[in-house]
C-alpha cells in the first residue's frame, strides 16, 4: 500500500554554492521578517499575524522549485514562499495592515493567500484544468498545512486532480499543528503522503528542514505533474512559534507527539553550520546579508507606514456584481462604526 511513498532526508550538497548561498540568503531574509512582524504587531502597529518561524527552509525550497509561469495558491502562513516569490515585503506589511493584497502591483501568476481552510485547493486544480485546456506547460503549486487534509475541500481537490490528470502539486507542510490540535489527533492515516494512493498519484514525504532537498524533491513533483501525474508532497517541518500573535500555545504544547530531534532542530543554523562547513559561506556574507536585510525591512515599513489610509467599504468590493440589500445593511454598520471612532 505505501510503495508510492519515497523519503528524501538531508544528503550532500547537490546544487552550485551560489544557488545554496541564494537558498541561506532567502531563508535569513524570511527569518528576519517574521522577527520584524512579531515584533511590530507586539507594538499595536498590525491586529494580527502568523508566524512561519521554522518553515523557512520547507518555504524557500518549494519558493525555488517554481518556475517564473506556474501559479501559486498560497496560505496565510507562506509568507516566506512569497517573499523569495518577490512580492515586496511592504506589499505583505500592506496586507496584514487591510489593504489589498499585492499593493505594490507583483503580478506573477500568484494567487491571494487563503485565509479559510483548504478552500484554495479546488481553485488550484481548477486552474490546472484550465492549463491543460488552453495547452499552457505552466504547473500549479497549492500550499496547505496538516490541518487542511481534514476538509472536504482537499479531498474533492485531490480526486479532481487524480481523475483529471491536472498539472498539480499540493505541497503540505506538515508542521505539526493545526492551532492547539496535534497532527496524530488530526487524521488516523500514518503519513499524509500516503492520501496519494487513494486518488491514484504519488505521494511524497521529504525533510522540510532541509531546503536543498524540499527544492529537488518538488522540482521532481513539478515535473511530473506537467507530465498529467499530479503529486502530493509533505514537508515534515515544525512551527517553532505560536499559531498566531493571538495564540498561546503553552496553553497545549504538552498534548505534541513526541517529534525526532531533527524535526523540530533550527533549519537557518542548520543550513548556516551545513553550508559553513562545506566553505560556502563565511562570517563577513551573513554580515552583508544581514545589513541589506535591515535596510529593506526599514523601507518595507516606511512604504506601509506612508500609504493612504485604507478605505473600509473596499470589503464590500469584488463580492457580487451589485451589492445585495444585507451587504448595503453592513456598509452602513460599517460606516456607523468609523464615524465614532
Ligand atoms: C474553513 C475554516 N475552518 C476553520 C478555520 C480556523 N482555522 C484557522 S487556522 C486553522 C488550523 C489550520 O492548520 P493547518 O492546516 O495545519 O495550517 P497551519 O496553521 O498549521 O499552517 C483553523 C482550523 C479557518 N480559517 N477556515
Ligand atoms: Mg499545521
Amino acid at each position: 500500500m505505501h510503495q508510492a511513498i519515497e523519503t528524501k532526508k538531508f544528503g550532500e550538497l547537490s546544487v552550485s554554492a551560489e544557488t545554496a548561498l541564494t537558498l541561506y540568503r532567502d531563508m535569513l531574509r524570511a527569518r528576519r521578517f517574521d522577527e520584524r512582524a512579531v515584533s511590530l504587531q507586539r507594538q499595536g502597529w498590525m491586529s494580527s499575524y502568523p508566524p512561519f518561524r521554522g518553515q523557512e527552509a520547507s518555504q524557500i525550497g518549494a519558493a525555488h522549485a517554481v518556475e517564473s509561469n506556474d501559479w501559486l495558491f498560497p496560505t496565510y502562513r507562506s509568507n516566506a514562499l512569497q517573499l523569495a516569490r518577490g512580492v515586496p515585503m511592504s506589499d505583505i506589511l500592506l496586507f496584514r495592515l487591510g489593504y489589498p493584497e499585492f499593493a505594490s502591483g507583483h503580478n506573477l501568476s500568484h494567487f491571494p493567500q487563503a485565509i479559510p481552510i483548504a478552500t484554495q485547493l479546488p481553485h488550484a486544480v481548477g486552474t490546472g484544468m484550465a492549463m491543460n485546456y488552453v495547452n499552457d506547460d505552466a504547473a500549479v503549486c497549492c500550499y496547505l498545512g496538516d490541518g487542511a487534509t481534514s476538509e472536504g475541500d482537499f479531498h474533492e481537490a485531490m480526486n479532481m486532480a487524480g481523475v483529471f490528470e491536472t498539472p498539480t502539486v499540493f505541497f503540505c507542510e506538515n508542521n505539526g499543528w493545526a492551532i492547539s490540535l496535534p497532527r496524530h489527533r488530526q487524521t488516523a492515516s500514518k503519513t499524509i503522503a500516503q492520501k496519494a494512493d487513494a486518488y491514484g498519484f504519488t505521494g511524497v514525504q521529504v525533510d522540510g528542514n532541509d531546503p536543498i532537498a524540499v527544492m529537488e524533491v518538488v522540482s521532481d513533483a513539478l515535473e511530473s505533474a506537467r507530465a498529467g501525474e499530479p503529486v502530493i508532497v509533505e514537508s515534515l517541518t515544525y512551527r517553532q512559534g505560536a499559531h498566531s500573535t493571538s495564540d498561546d500555545p503553552e496553553r497545549y504544547e504538552q498534548s505534541q507527539e513526541t517529534l525526532p530531534e531533527w524535526r523540530t532542530k533550527d533549519p537557518l543554523h542548520r543550513f548556516e553550520r551545513y553550508l559553513r562547513t562545506h566553505d560556502v559561506m563565511d562570517a563577513s556574507d551573513k554580515e552583508r546579508f544581514e545589513s541589506e536585510i535591515e535596510a529593506e525591512l526599514e523601507e518595507a515599513k516606511s512604504v506601509a507606514e506612508t500609504q493612504a489610509d485604507v478605505d473600509p467599504d473596499d470589503i464590500f468590493d469584488n463580492v457580487y456584481a451589485e451589492r445585495s440589500p444585507r451587504q448595503r445593511q453592513q456598509q452602513k454598520q460599517v460606516e456607523r462604526d468609523y464615524s465614532t471612532n
